[in-house]
């Protein structure tokens, strides 16, 4: 038997940026009243969800290559300063320690802002000879921002508490841009496990990530229809090598500088997670990190409380004896109706309902998350039921959040055609380019929003065919715009 009432998705049509405050709030999954602007705190189920994504990271990263590594978060003036470009963009955003107790400090300290100028004066030390080569490692760990833009919790923080930074030293260039492929497919890994949608793009060379050669991006939209940039990879070429002199010996004595990557991915990846999947009833997760899959639900009436709880238990023990992270919610005094409420809420995959006439009939009845379907089945089945009925909503999730951006990817032809999609619905609109900073940089004037780069890899662009949309200049590239966080 299956009955399906899909649940309301009003959050997808204005009221996106409430309804992620109130689910943050409600499920608990991060508490923003932290009396420090732009940091929050991380909540049991919350830590939960983190933990899963930060896994998917790691196994990814591991899996090609990657060492895990923890670097001090203190980094001396000196050092920050190395590389010009680097600090130029950085030094209005960084903290600084200044005192230990009321001693001020002979040499200033910064909080990293990111860990280029902390792990590079190491891999000096480290890296000697062509056998040191190539180096790749990673850290998970909090860096600070002196964001002024408007923060927002998880995405534009000030205290990103969740930053995953890769850095990579190469012999040769080739290696490195095969490294930020590697770097790229490790992301593409990380989003397609979170049936999270995205574009790559490379990013205009005034968008770059400061010292380096050029970044690719990953970007998102949110369901109000602004994009969101969740992952970059940068190409930094032998620039911070030179400034920290990162030399290895080749096979004819000489040496040369290193070539280097680096890529990160924060918090902001989890809000995607969160905002993309989840609709009017709350989180909706995928499987993978859904930090509970199953929640057996008792239906008890006076008199059947003792069978029936006593048979949700076993159906629980069944689930986890599968592998899988399942509870039965039999607090007291609680309705089933709130049961369900905070199942719902916490975007558990499934929820199994069980009460006296299921017990008679040896039958459960599972309640997949994202579309509420439910199906009866008989209890000794139940484990490869669940099974499939996970697998069909992470496939859905999948397909649904695809072609909802695939719908918000437009080609235009005009500028006002620009203008108008991006008033309408957002998203991201392609239109051809000629690739003149100053022209560019007019467009974004004239559409009020950012020009993200030009398609990058095997994304395919639009194209029209005809000159540059601003300037008309005969033009071959292909670029994003879109108003973004
Ligand atoms: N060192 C490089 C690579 S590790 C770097 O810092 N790149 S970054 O500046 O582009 O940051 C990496 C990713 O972190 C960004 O793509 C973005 O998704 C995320 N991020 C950056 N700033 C913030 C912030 N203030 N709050 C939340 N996430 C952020
Ligand atoms: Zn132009």
């Amino acid at each position: 038997m299956k009955m399906a009432k899909p649940p309301e998705r009003k959050q997808w049509e204005g009221n996106y940026s409430e309804w992620f405050h109130r689910v943050l709030q409600e499920v608990p999954v991060y508490d923003v009243r932290y009396p420090v602007k732009g940091t929050g705190i991380w909540m049991p189920f919350g830590f939960k969800i983190r933990k899963g994504v930060t896994q998917i990271i790691r196994d990814e990263l591991e899996k090609t290559g990657h060492e895990e590594v923890l670097f001090p978060l203190l980094i001396p003036d000196y050092m920050l300063g190395k590389e010009g470009e680097h600090i130029k963009n950085f030094e209005d955003e960084v903290y600084w320690v200044t005192h230990g107790g009321k001693t001020p400090l002979d040499v200033k300290l910064a909080l990293r802002p990111t860990s280029e100028t902390a792990i590079y004066p190491m891999f000096q030390l480290w890296i000697n000879a062509y056998s040191d080569l190539p180096m790749k490692i990673f850290q998970i760990a909090n860096v600070f921002r002196y964001e002024t833009k408007a923060t927002r919790p998880m995405i534009r923080v000030r205290e990103v508490s969740t930053f995953k930074e890769a850095h990579t030293a190469h012999a040769t260039r080739e290696e490195a841009e095969a490294q930020v492929n590697q770097g790229i497919e490790v992301y593409s890994a990380v989003f397609n496990q979170l049936k999270l949608p995205y574009v790559k793009s490379r990013r205009p060379e005034w968008d770059k990530f400061p010292g380096a050669e050029y970044t690719i991006a990953f970007d998102t939209v949110l369901p109000d229809g602004k994009v969101l940039q969740i992952g970059t990879v940068h190409e930094l070429g032998q620039g911070f090598a030179k400034a920290f002199d990162i030399k290895y010996m080749k096979a004819d004595g000489n040496y040369e500088h290193v070539w280097q990557t680096c890529y990160g991915i924060s918090e902001r990846a989890i809000a995607a997670l969160i905002s993309i999947h989840g609709d009017d009833n709350g989180l909706v997760l995928p499987s993978v990190v859904a930090p509970i899959q199953a929640a057996v639900v008792p239906i008890v009436f006076k008199g059947k409380e003792e069978e029936v709880t006593k048979k949700c238990h076993e159906l629980r023990d069944m689930l986890t004896t599968a592998g899988m992270r399942a509870v039965v919610d039999d607090r007291k005094e609680v309705t089933p109706g709130s049961k369900y409420f905070t199942w719902e809420m916490r975007g558990a995959p499934v929820r199994i309902d069980l009460g006296p006439r299921d017990l008679e009939e040896g039958t459960a009845v599972i309640v997949r998350r994202d579309n509420l379907e439910k199906t009866t089945v008989r209890i000794e089945s139940v484990v490869g039921e669940v099974k499939r009925i996970m697998a069909e909503l992470d496939r859905n999730l999948k397909k649904r959040s695809s072609d909802w951006m695939s719908a918000r990817i437009n080609g235009a032809t005009s500028i006002d055609e620009v203008k108008s999609i991006l008033n309408k619905q957002g998203g991201i609109v392609e239109a051809t380019w000629c690739g003149d900073r100053g022209c560019g940089e007019d467009l974004e004037a004239k559409v009020d929003a950012r020009i993200l780069g030009t398609p990058y890899g095997d994304d395919e662009g639009f194209s029209s065919g005809s000159g540059c949309i601003n300037c008309g200049v005969a033009a071959e590239s292909t670029i994003r715009i879109a108003r973004s966080y």
